[in-house]
């Protein structure tokens, strides 16, 4: 009866690859304790009670929201995947979330270093991945002069793509083993990276161009900081991150939905006004611009109703189609919105996908 229960629950899988003869009490995974070795010898599938989720960038914001969202459920574990580590203990315990429902482990993906150490880290843990959240992202709009991750890209698409794509690429496999009932890879988006829209019309406007900036490694030596080749310039370089992060999303679907039937998604969370992302801009902006997107252009959204809506995309039985950007309307309902053409561009999707392979070391 137990069991029928919890098959039938979303956010439960069973774990069919642990041995009879594993310490349950060592593995530490299931929130089980099986005490009696005799009960520990018999062969039976294992009940998971909860699903594993990685969130980059989980120590404030959205990704911290998330995480809040996700652990009041019991129904998640999450890895909280972060450049500071006390800020995001700190965070984890300000925002109430319960100790046994998150782990912080350090990540910077300013450095593809640190994001292969990240990655050996997680398989010492021996947890099981069931879900990823790309979520982690830097804006630099007033920055003069570009600057630059560990490896000499420019800092925004270093951060907001390459370390994802890093990431995301070197967990695959991971998430290909882990049995769990809906396995997601969530690349978060933006409405600025899309053209289609009024905000992705506000200059600068994101065009990677023919990427000749991205070809050249972004470090402004041999060549351009930017995607496109052209000068620097902060704000645009952060929504082409986005750009370049949806169109991962939408190459990853291509190349890995059917074979590991993971799904792949975007989300533009609505406008998050008040989070650390516009810690860089001039205080003016961060005083004005709040007020403008609640009354003015009614795209506001407060980070906890944001979180919910990531939570969602990370665990809502209704949300798996794979290869979608999500979006949500007025009455908080979500929707499949309609990517620019560029950022829908499939022959760029590919290009982005084989030059980060190579900026990356993984071709
Ligand atoms: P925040 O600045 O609050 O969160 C960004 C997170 O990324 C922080 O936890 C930050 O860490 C982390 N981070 C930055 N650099 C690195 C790095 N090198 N390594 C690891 N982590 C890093 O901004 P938001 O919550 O607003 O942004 C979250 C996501 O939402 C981003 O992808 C953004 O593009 C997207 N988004 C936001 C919108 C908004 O209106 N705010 C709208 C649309 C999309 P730390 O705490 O240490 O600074
Ligand atoms: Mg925008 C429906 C209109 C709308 C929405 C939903 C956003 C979202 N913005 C809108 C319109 C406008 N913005 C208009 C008309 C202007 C000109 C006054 C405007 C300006 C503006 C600036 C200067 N907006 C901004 C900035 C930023 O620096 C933010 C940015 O581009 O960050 C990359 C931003 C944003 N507006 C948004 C959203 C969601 C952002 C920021 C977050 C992001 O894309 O990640």
């Amino acid at each position: 009866m137990a069991l029928q229960a919890a098959l039938s629950a979303p956010a439960i899988s069973i774990h069919k690859e642990v041995k009879s003869n594993v310490s349950l009490k060592e593995t530490g995974l299931f929130g089980v304790s099986v005490s009696d070795p005799l009960k520990a010898e018999i062969k039976c599938p294992l009940i998971r009670k909860q699903g594993n989720v990685i969130i980059t960038g989980a120590s404030s914001g959205l990704g911290l929201a998330t995480a809040k969202a996700l652990a009041d459920t019991g129904k998640w574990h999450i890895i909280m995947a972060c450049r500071n580590f006390l800020k995001a203990e700190r965070a984890a315990k300000a925002a109430g979330i319960a100790k046994e429902n998150y782990t912080v482990m350090h990540l910077d993906l300013a450095s593809l270093d640190s994001v292969r150490q990240f990655v050996e880290n997680f398989h010492r843990l021996g947890r099981p991945l069931d879900v990823l959240v790309c979520n982690a992202a830097v804006y630099l709009p007033t920055a003069k002069e570009p600057s630059f991750t560990a490896e000499g890209f420019e800092l925004s698409v270093g951060t907001n793509h390459l370390g994802h794509f890093l990431l995301s690429r070197l967990l695959l496999d991971d998430m290909k083993q882990s049995d769990f009932t809906s396995k997601r890879v969530i690349i978060v988006g933006s409405i600025t990276g899309n053209t289609n829209t009024l905000a992705g019309n506000v200059p600068p406007k994101a065009n990677l161009g023919d990427l000749r900036g991205l070809s050249g490694g972004l470090n402004g030596l041999n060549g351009s900081p930017m995607i496109d080749g052209g000068d620097f310039d902060g704000a645009k370089a952060y929504k082409d991150s986005k750009v370049c992060n949806m169109l991962t999303m939408q190459e990853f679907h291509r190349r890995y939905h059917e074979e590991t039937g993971i799904t792949f998604a975007s989300l533009y969370p609505g406008c998050i006004a008040t989070t650390g992302l516009f810690r860089e801009h001039i205080p003016l902006f961060r005083l004005l611009f709040p007020p403008f997107q609640k009354y003015i252009t009614k795209g506001y959204v407060s980070e906890e109703e944001a979180g919910e809506r990531l939570a969602q995309v990370v665990s809502d039985p209704s949300l798996t189609k794979s290869g979608v950007y999500w979006s949500w309307n007025k009455n908080s309902a979500s929707f499949e919105n309609q990517l620019s053409k560029e950022a829908s561009d499939a022959e760029k999707a590919r290009k982005v996908w084989e030059i980060s392979e190579k900026l990356v070391g993984l071709a």
